[in-house]
């Protein structure tokens, strides 16, 4: 029970300590919440904002949240999940898009279709009773808005909770900066049949992560209860987590806080050549 904790804080003294700079990660997996729970609640630290949700999904005004639970039926199994629902219906800044045909977010129990999108042996949930996945495509991408509004913006830390991740090395999280340069890629633990898997990326150096591409696996949900093919993994999400999305012109150019530094150092050096 103890080592997702010890391995995630030591994979962040890793990073920390080898780079200096970058993304700090944030990993944990096993076959039940409690396993990645104690993770996901440092991941909560990192970023700031408590442990208690205000109107869509914000915490504290620093981190925003989705477990998809509070979806209306109207956009779930069998009907599909607009890409902007989450920044339209419920304004939290992000939006999704896919390859594939479209968004599902799974029925409730005793809905019209079967909740874990049919497959009781190999799904659970991290939050009930929903859980999220792209249709006919293994990938989701994440872009960041002011909340509310069509203004592009920034965060500077992504996490999402996964749904049995049987393989090693096909599910991953990648951030790209606003120009599309690749941040950081992370392959997802494998949390076995029906685990739960948690992976989270912490920006400490001021890095901005425009985008977020989510592969899930190798295999595809057509429909509830029907696989793209009968033998890759598939996998499907739980809980959102990331840090409150900034519009681009709301952060420190790294120029400006340059020019800033520089200033204030000859401030200091104007103030100690100043004669006594
Ligand atoms: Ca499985
Ligand atoms: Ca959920
Ligand atoms: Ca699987």
């Amino acid at each position: 029970m103890k080592l997702p904790i010890a391995s995630a804080f030591l994979a962040a003294l890793l990073t920390a300590t080898s780079a200096g700079a970058g993304i700090i990660t944030f990993e944990a997996a096993g076959s039940n919440a409690a396993a990645i729970t104690p993770t996901r609640d440092a991941f909560r630290v990192a970023v700031g904002g408590g442990a208690v949700a205000g109107a869509n999904g914000s915490f504290g005004g620093l981190r925003r949240e989705i477990n998809w639970d509070g979806v209306p039926d109207i956009f779930a199994d069998p009907n599909l999940l607009p890409g902007n629902f989450f920044n339209v219906n419920s304004p939290r800044g992000v939006v999704f898009s896919t390859p594939g045909t479209g968004f599902l977010v799974s029925a409730n129990a005793g809905g019209v279709a079967p909740p874990l999108f049919g497959f009781p042996n190999d799904f659970q949930t991290f939050s009930p009773q929903r859980l999220f996945t792209a249709i006919n495509s293994n990938i989701t991408d994440v872009t960041f808005f002011d909340p509310g509004t069509a203004t592009a913006a920034t965060t500077s830390a992504f996490a999402a909770v996964f749904v049995d991740v049987e393989v090693a090395s096909l599910t991953k999280l990648e951030f790209f900066d606003e120009f599309g340069a690749l941040l950081y890629a992370r392959n997802v633990l494998v949390g076995g049949n029906q685990g739960l898997s948690f992976l989270g990326g912490v920006a400490d150096a001021g890095e901005r992560i425009g985008r977020v591409r989510i592969t899930a696996g190798l295999n595809t949900i057509l429909a509830n209860g029907v696989l793209g093919n009968p033998n890759d993994d598939v996998v499907v999400m739980d809980d959102f987590l990331y840090a409150e999305p900034l519009a681009s012109t709301s952060v420190p150019e790294p120029a400006t806080v340059a020019l800033f530094a520089l200033g204030l150092v000859g401030c200091f050096a104007s103030l100690r050549r100043r004669p006594r």
